[in-house]
C-alpha cells in the first residue's frame, strides 16, 4: 500500500488540492511537508493528536515533517472555525505556551536520520517583518474579494471580525511561502478547518514565485466525529489533554476504552499504526466475541503507549484492574493519586483515628448514627476490604505508602484520605 492508499484506507483524507499531482510527487521521492500549531493554550489535546500522527505517517513513509509553532500567528488568532473574535494573549504567555507546545510536538516525531523532523517557529520570520514590506510584498497578492469569500471571514461578516483576525490568512500563507523557499516544503497539512488558509498559501506561492507551475499541495484530514453526535475529546471533566499533569495516563486510557462500539474501528484506523490485517482481525473479534472488548482494549493500549509510553500504560492498566476487582491495596501511592484524582479527598492530620470519627470528619457519612449503621451494614470498605468493626481504628497498616487510605461507602462512592 502506498502512503496515500494507507491514508485513504484509514479515512484520513478529507480534501487534497491536486490528488493526481500529489500522488506523482510522492512517487518521485521524498518531500518536505508541514503543519502548524498555534500556542492558544498550554497543552495540545487529543483532537490535535490526529494531525500530529498524520505528520508521523508521512515521516514513516520517508518524508520530512516540519512542525511549526505559531509564535507569531498565536499573537493574532486564527478566525477559522471560530464564531467570535478571540481575546489577545500577552507576548509572555504566548512565549511560554510556544515552548510547551514545541516540547509536546517533539514527542511524536523522529529527530534523527535522513528525514529528521524539524520544529520551526514563525516568529523567526514574521516577528521582524515591517509593515511597509509586508503590505507591499505580501499584501499586494491578496485581493479583497478573495479574502472576503473565505469561509473563515465570510461567516464572521455579520457577527464581526477585526482587521487583525481578517489578516490571519495572509500570515499563514506567508509561512507556506517562506517554508517553500527556505526548506523546499511542498505540502501543508491540517484539519478540515484549515482548508481556506492552506489554499490561500498555495495562491500566494503561485503569485509570489511568478511560477504558474509552482508545485505545492494542500491536504486536510477530517474532523473527528462521534456516532452519538457529541464532540470528540470532551468529557464532563473537560478536554482530554496530552499533558499527563492535566489528564493522567489512567484517565486517558479510560477515555479510550470507553469509546462507543460504533466508533472503535474508526478510531483504531485514525490513531494507531496497526496494519490493515491487524485491524480486520480486531473487527472480526468484535463480531464474534464483543464481550471481550478486545478492540477497545487495543485502542486504549496503543494510543496510551504512543502518548504516555509503555510504563505509564502499564500503570493505567494496573489501576483499572485494581479499581475493577477492588484490590486497591496492591497499588502504589502514585497509582492511587492517578486513579482517585477526581474523588472527594480529606486531609487527615491525625496519626490514628477511629473509623467512625473519620467517616464524620471526612463527611463520608452525614451523621454519627448513619456512620454506625454504614459500618454495621457492611457498606464501608478500607482499601477495598469491608470493615464491620465499630471499634476499628484507622492506623499505620491502613496507609498505602504511608500516604493514602481509600474509603469506599456503598457500591462506588470513593473517598481519598491523605495523611
Ligand atoms: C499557523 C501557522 C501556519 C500554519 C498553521 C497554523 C495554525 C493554524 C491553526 N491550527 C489549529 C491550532 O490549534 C491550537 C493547537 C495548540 C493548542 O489554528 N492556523 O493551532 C489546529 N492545528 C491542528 C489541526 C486543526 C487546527 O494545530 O490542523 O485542524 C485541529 O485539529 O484547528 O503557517
Amino acid at each position: 500500500m502506498t502512503l496515500l492508499e494507507d491514508l485513504q484506507y484509514r479515512g484520513l483524507v478529507n480534501q487534497v488540492t491536486d490528488e493526481q499531482g500529489l500522488t506523482e510527487q510522492l512517487e518521485k521521492g521524498n518531500i518536505t511537508l508541514y503543519c502548524g500549531f498555534d500556542p492558544t493554550g498550554d497543552s495540545l489535546h487529543i483532537g490535535h493528536l490526529l494531525t500530529i500522527l498524520t505528520l508521523r505517517r508521512f515521516q514513516m513513509a520517508g518524508h520530512k515533517p516540519l512542525a511549526l509553532v505559531g509564535g507569531a500567528t498565536g499573537l493574532i488568532g486564527d478566525p477559522s472555525g471560530k464564531k467570535a473574535e478571540r481575546t489577545l494573549n500577552t507576548t509572555d504567555i504566548v512565549q511560554q505556551w510556544s515552548d510547551r507546545i514545541k516540547g509536546q510536538l517533539e514527542q511524536f516525531l523522529d529527530f534523527e536520520g535522513e528525514n529528521a523532523a524539524k520544529t520551526v517557529n514563525n516568529f523567526e520570520w514574521i516577528g521582524s517583518l515591517s509593515v511597509i514590506p509586508f503590505l507591499r510584498d505580501v499584501g499586494k497578492h491578496f485581493g479583497l474579494n478573495y479574502m472576503l469569500a473565505k469561509d473563515s471571514v465570510e461567516s464572521r461578516i455579520q457577527s464581526g471580525i477585526s482587521f487583525t483576525e481578517f489578516s490571519y490568512m495572509i500570515l499563514q500563507s506567508y509561512d507556506f511561502l517562506t517554508l517553500y523557499e527556505k526548506e523546499n516544503c511542498r505540502l501543508q497539512i491540517g484539519g478540515s478547518d484549515q482548508w481556506g488558509n492552506i489554499t490561500a498559501g498555495l495562491e500566494l506561492i503561485r503569485r509570489a514565485t511568478e511560477d504558474e507551475k509552482a508545485k505545492a499541495f494542500g491536504f486536510t484530514i477530517p474532523l473527528v466525529t462521534k456516532s452519538d453526535g457529541t464532540k470528540f475529546g470532551k468529557t464532563e471533566g473537560g478536554a482530554i489533554w496530552l499533558d499527563a499533569a492535566k489528564t493522567t495516563p489512567y484517565e486517558f486510557y479510560q477515555f479510550l476504552i470507553n469509546t462507543d462500539d460504533r466508533d472503535v474501528i474508526k478510531f483504531i484506523k485514525y490513531f494507531t499504526f496497526l496494519s490493515k490485517e491487524e485491524i480486520e482481525e480486531l473487527e472480526k473479534e468484535m463480531e464474534t466475541a464483543p464481550e471481550k472488548r478486545v478492540a477497545h482494549k487495543k485502542l486504549a493500549e496503543e494510543v496510551t503507549k504512543i502518548v504516555h509510553g509503555e510504563e505509564a500504560l502499564h500503570q493505567a492498566i494496573r489501576i483499572s484492574e485494581a479499581l475493577f476487582s477492588g484490590a486497591i491495596s496492591s497499588l502504589s501511592a502514585e497509582e492511587i493519586q492517578q486513579g482517585f484524582k477526581d474523588v472527594p479527598s480529606y486531609e487527615c492530620g491525625d496519626e490514628e483515628i477511629s473509623l467512625l470519627d473519620l467517616l464524620i470528619a471526612a463527611k463520608i457519612s452525614p451523621s454519627k448514627r448513619q456512620g454506625r449503621e454504614d459500618i454495621q451494614n457492611g457498606a464501608v470498605y478500607i482499601n477495598g476490604d469491608r470493615c464491620t468493626d465499630l471499634e476499628k481504628v484507622v492506623s499505620a497498616e491502613d496507609k498505602i505508602d504511608n500516604q493514602f487510605t481509600i474509603i469506599r461507602r456503598g457500591k462506588k462512592k470513593y473517598f481519598l484520605i491523605k495523611w
